[in-house]
């Protein structure tokens, strides 16, 4: 069966972009092969340690191309008050005219490939389509993993118009010629410049994040940057949980989370660790799906007790991509294992010493399917996805947010997602460790405005009796010494626990002008190494701190312009008079 609309996608972009051949990607193992062979002999993947890492693969970027690039990164949307001031925007029949001019005969002497790819489990109404065309077999592979490629897909898709269309190239991997540009009202993605991760795999922050936002706000949905996990007690009772952090804060550590000593008769169940669609049931109950299929996670931190998850997922069939390698060829980055293994190759490709910096780049990722953790949910492929009954923010801030509040209700809870701060990390280019306010860890990936995106998020909750409950969490508090309180990890699942109480109506808390706070008896600390004064601190709410903290977000809520809901402004000033009171 020929879909005439992606035949005529293909054809225009191959007469601008002038490849050498075209390659229709089916997404069987054979075709796999072969993307695999020739990228081993041109030097693209690097064969690991196969008896240790069957059919496992390294790649090194190009080292100007190891991160997200938010400041080449548009929203064309057709008016520029659709874009909104956290978003680049660039008039959209200009920035293609741009763009084409960099796409013009860029794959010369190249493959072109076509990836139709389904985000969503087969046979679910909340499932989309993609089809990525690129020239970068890299991006073949990793959507391969990603994303449910090639025929499944097209049988999705069947005649249908309705799909995504991606446009991606390597280009010249300049960064002045590098652009990231979104067409929202087109559902169009033209990405050139760069090969790496959400720059270049288009399906995960461009699709699934930048333009299905838009989508959702037109079909009354949601499109997020949350992980997905279901939480079941030694009593067989199963809640599902969902949570935004931002980039590189921890979030694929607790999408994988494995129960601790002391938990073991509890388990927790992966259904996503970056990005969450979430539809609402005819059961007035909030539904998500994880619309991809593998984790691109950062590799620095990952070892056997911060996510022996993921570790076990990594034993076959990954890519990685900016790590190290040691002698005998297994992969290696900053936090594998204690001490660094001698004679290291860096994410250079060169001979490693103590003082060269960090052996493997610290956004360095794998990229493996989600089948191939442990802990996978059984609902992964539920075309219906799972109820969610508790919504997460989370923010790696040193000082100020407790380790867990839950806010009063479904409003006062979108304000603090509105308002949630963040140190920044290595997923993006820029500075690292400053706090910057990142709505709902959505900034770099509302494909609108997001003053227009805040109001969406109050609709959604007022068109259901009774959503989720939302928290806000921090596990990243420090104490005097600079050393974190909350051992973090695993344990973490003490800090779910509570919430998983509150939701069933049985958590003990105490009311605080923020939101509700355990009682200290409420959190379980049992084994752990925490004093009843640093439970106190991890739970304190300072009063004049957070008084500071309104300032900085009322100068952000200012700077979203007179879009913002009444409804946020009027959470803000009811907070400040608590703090005051
Ligand atoms: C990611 C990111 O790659 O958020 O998931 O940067
Ligand atoms: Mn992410």
């Amino acid at each position: 069966m020929k879909n005439l609309s992606i035949e005529k996608f293909v054809s225009d972009v191959a007469e601008l972009t002038k490849p050498d051949d075209i390659i229709w990607c089916d997404g069987s193992e054979k075709e796999n092969e072969t993307l695999i062979s020739k990228m081993l002999k041109e030097g693209i993947f690097i064969e690991l340690n196969q008896e240790k890492n069957p059919k496992s693969y390294l790649h090194r970027s190009d080292p100007n191309d190891v991160a997200r690039t938010e400041h080449l990164t548009f929203i064309c949307s057709k008016k520029e008050e659709d874009t909104g001031p956290t978003n680049n925007w660039s008039q959209p029949d200009q920035f293609k005219v741009k763009l084409n001019g960099l796409f013009d005969s860029a794959m010369e002497g190249r493959t072109m490939y076509i990836v139709p790819y389904l985000m969503g489990p087969e046979g679910s109404p909340y499932s989309q389509v993609g089809v990525q065309i690129t020239d970068s077999p890299y991006v073949v592979a990793n959507l391969r993993i990603m994303t449910r490629m090639g025929k499944r897909a097209l049988d999705y898709l069947g005649e249908s118009d309705n799909f995504v269309k991606g446009i991606h190239s390597t280009g010249d991997l300049s960064p002045d010629r590098r652009y990231i540009g979104h067409f929202p009202e087109e559902r169009l993605i033209m990405s050139i410049g760069s090969g790496y991760g959400g720059n270049a795999l288009l399906s995960k922050k461009c699709h699934s994040l930048r333009i299905a936002s838009v989508i959702a706000r037109e079909k009354n949905w949601l499109a997020e940057h949350m992980l997905i996990l279901g939480i079941e007690s030694p009593d067989g009772e199963l809640t599902y949980i969902s949570g935004a952090f931002p980039s590189a804060s921890g979030k694929t550590n607790l999408a994988l989370m494995k129960p601790p000593e002391g938990y073991k008769d509890w388990k927790a169940w992966t259904l996503g660790d970056d990005i969450a669609w979430f539809h609402i049931g005819k059961d007035d109950r909030l539904w998500a799906i994880n619309p991809e299929a593998g984790f691109f996670g950062v590799a620095p931190g990952t070892n056997m007790k911060s996510n022996p998850n993921a570790i076990a997922s990594l034993k076959k069939n990954a890519i990685f991509t900016n790590v190290a390698v040691t002698a005998d060829g297994n992969p290696w980055w900053e936090g594998l294992t204690v001490d660094p293994p001698n004679n290291l190759t860096d994410w250079h490709g060169k001979l490693w010493k103590q003082d060269n910096g960090k052996a493997a780049h610290p956004n360095s990722r794998f990229t493996t399917a989600i089948y191939q953790t442990p802990s996978v949910s059984p609902k992964l492929d539920d075309p219906q996805g799972v109820p969610v009954s508790a919504m997460l923010f989370g923010g790696r801030r040193a000082k100020l947010t407790p380790l867990v509040y839950e806010s009063f209700n479904w409003v006062h809870g979108v304000f603090i997602g509105a308002t949630m701060g963040a140190e920044t990390t290595a997923a993006a280019v820029g500075k690292v460790g400053v706090i910057r306010r990142d709505p709902m860890a959505m900034r770099p990936f509302c494909g609108y405005h997001m003053a227009d995106y805040f109001s969406h998020w109050i609709k959604i909750g007022s068109s259901m009796v009774n959503p989720p409950r939302i928290f806000h969490v921090n596990w990243f508090r420090l104490d005097e010494n600079g050393k974190f309180i909350w051992p973090g990890f695993g344990d973490n699942i003490r800090v779910l626990k509570w919430i998983v109480d509150r939701v069933k109506g049985r958590g003990k808390a105490i009311k605080t002008p923020i939101g509700y706070i355990p009682t200290p008896d409420a959190l379980d600390i049992n084994g752990l190494n925490i004093s009843s004064s640093e439970l106190a601190e991890l739970l304190r709410v300072d009063n004049n701190a957070w008084l500071e903290e309104m300032k900085e977000i009322r100068t952000f809520f200012t700077s979203l312009g007179k879009k913002l809901p009444n409804d946020l402004l009027k959470e803000l000033t009811n907070l400040e008079t608590r703090l005051k009171a």
